[in-house]
């Protein structure tokens, strides 16, 4: 492999050896997104940057981002998240649950086991990742607080503080940011809740410190700094959806055949390469999500 033939210092060949024996399988993980245990090493040396093989380089999922709540351009999410505290961060789990919480968010990290996914990632408009998440299962998450038959659907809301989210000063969107799954969808083990990427904790301008994955649905279902989980009777109204019912629909899901309508969706361009590759519906995930859509003319609800 040529990339074992670069210069590196000995702890980082090392981890980098060790990264390397999980990683070969982890690039034939992308298609079923399976669970994949990376083997990250913990630490980094000053300016290295960690490699996943088949994966979107590090510093391009760390600089090329939408956080509408720090500017509207790809790069101000990483120039200006800064202003974001994410500790300490309570969530919110209430609504239709028989076991309400207001969770630390380091007291919920304690409780649950994280894993590792290497997840396409589709965005809107026309670009897309590989991305090695670090998260745990919102279905199983859900599960905790016992959900009553009412709870039909499941709102996720970011953080409202134009203090440490500039752009909330302005009227680009309705704040806070809101996103909504149907219950079944949000039970489907494909859906995460992510706390961190690369082996490492969430850089803020991903969503730190808290964020849903839905990885056959559109990036903006991907809700960012998550402070509040409601489950509803009731379709909750999305932001996307509030700004252009026309342009986003609730399910949001990767479709090349359903065109945006002022875009195709049928390419994409793949962060890192160049020229273009077809998108897929459910973005590769079809074996495992298309029965929550059966029945369903998903041109009509797209
Ligand atoms: N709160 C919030 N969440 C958000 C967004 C946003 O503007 N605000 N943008 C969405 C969109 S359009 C995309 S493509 C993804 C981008 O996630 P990434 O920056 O980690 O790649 O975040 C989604 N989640
Ligand atoms: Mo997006």
């Amino acid at each position: 492999m040529a990339k074992s033939l670069e210069p590196t210092p000995k702890h980082l060949y090392l981890s980098r050896r060790a990264l390397l024996s999980g990683l070969a399988a982890a690039g034939s993980m992308v298609a079923t997104g399976a669970l994949v245990h990376l083997g990250f090493s913990r630490r980094r040396a000053v300016g290295a940057r960690p490699r996943v093989a088949g994966a979107t380089p590090w510093e391009d999922v760390t600089t090329y981002n939408n956080f509408y709540e720090f500017g509207t351009d790809k790069y101000s999410p990483a120039q200006r998240a800064g202003s974001l505290r994410t500790r300490p961060w309570t969530l919110s789990v209430e609504g239709a649950v028989r076991r309400p919480r207001v969770w630390d968010l380091d007291t919920l990290l304690a409780s649950v086991t994280l894993e590792d996914r290497l997840y396409r990632f589709r965005c809107v408009e026309g670009w897309s990742m590989v991305i090695p998440w670090r998260g745990f299962e919102l279905g199983a998450f859900l599960a905790r607080h016992d959900p009553t038959s009412a709870a039909k659907f499941v709102e996720l809301v970011t953080l409202h503080d134009p203090e440490q989210m500039p752009n909330q000063r302005t009227d680009v969107l309705d704040w806070p940011y809101v996103e909504g799954l149907r219950i079944d969808e949000a039970r489907h083990r494909l859906a995460i809740l992510a706390v961190g990427l690369y082996g490492d904790s969430l850089p803020k301008q991903n969503g730190a410190p808290i964020r849903l994955v839905v990885p056959w649905k559109y990036g903006f279902k991907s809700v960012k700094s998550v402070v509040r989980i409601r489950l509803l009777e009731e379709r909750p109204r999305t932001t996307w959806e509030a700004a252009a019912p026309d342009e986003y629909g609730f399910y949001a899901n990767v479709n090349p055949a359903v065109p945006h309508p002022r875009w195709s969706q049928a390419k994409e361009r793949r962060i890192g390469e160049l020229g273009k590759r077809d998108t897929v519906l459910f973005n590769g995930y079809g074996d495992e999500v298309a029965s929550l859509y059966a029945g369903m003319d998903l041109r009509k609800d797209f």
